[in-house]
């Protein structure tokens, strides 16, 4: 296994609101020392800017793609019916239905077009970028060591007893 440090995670979102549920991706990302990109990008709002993300997403060097997305939740579907990268859903937890919604909306996928789905909210955005560090982590050994040490400092974390 060699070191590429050339690889790069997209976290897009269908709107500024759902920000305060990616920031999490986006700290993740940090702490692991992965390289990423934040967007805006509306698959109804700014469908062009959806379709022009999605189709020049691996030239412009992108190995995951990370899309939170509320309500229909179309966003990651149609991104990963775009391009062949790996696409993780962020369900954003919506208003009304809070992200049920946007849970069965992403994860509902028909076969053919995969995309992983985490769980809803500030939760899933944080497994989402564990997981795309998973999934770099097969080509990038001091990656793996990154993440390994965090899931150790994890289960170190866990009191034996409850106080
Ligand atoms: C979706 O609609 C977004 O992903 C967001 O979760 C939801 C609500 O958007 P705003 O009305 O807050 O812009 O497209």
């Amino acid at each position: 296994m060699t070191s590429n440090k050339n690889f790069k995670v997209a976290i897009v979102m269908g709107s500024q609101s759902d920000y305060s549920t990616m920031k999490y991706a986006v700290k993740v990302l940090k702490l692991l020392k992965i390289k990423h990109e934040t967007k805006i990008v509306s698959a109804h709002r700014t469908p062009k800017r959806m379709f022009d993300f999605a189709k020049n997403a691996e030239n412009n060097k992108f190995s995951v793609i990370i899309a939170g997305a509320g309500g229909s939740a179309h966003l990651p579907g149609m991104i990963a019916s775009l391009t062949s990268l790996p696409v993780i859903g962020v369900p954003i937890e919506s208003k009304k239905l809070k992200g049920l919604d946007s849970l069965l909306s992403i994860v509902q996928m028909p076969k053919g077009i995969p995309v992983a789905t985490v769980a809803i909210g500030v939760d899933g955005a944080i497994n989402a970028a564990l997981l795309s560090a998973s999934i770099i982590s097969v080509s990038d050994k001091k990656l793996k060591n990154r993440l390994n040490l965090w899931r150790l400092n994890q289960t170190k974390s866990v009191k034996k007893k409850p106080k």
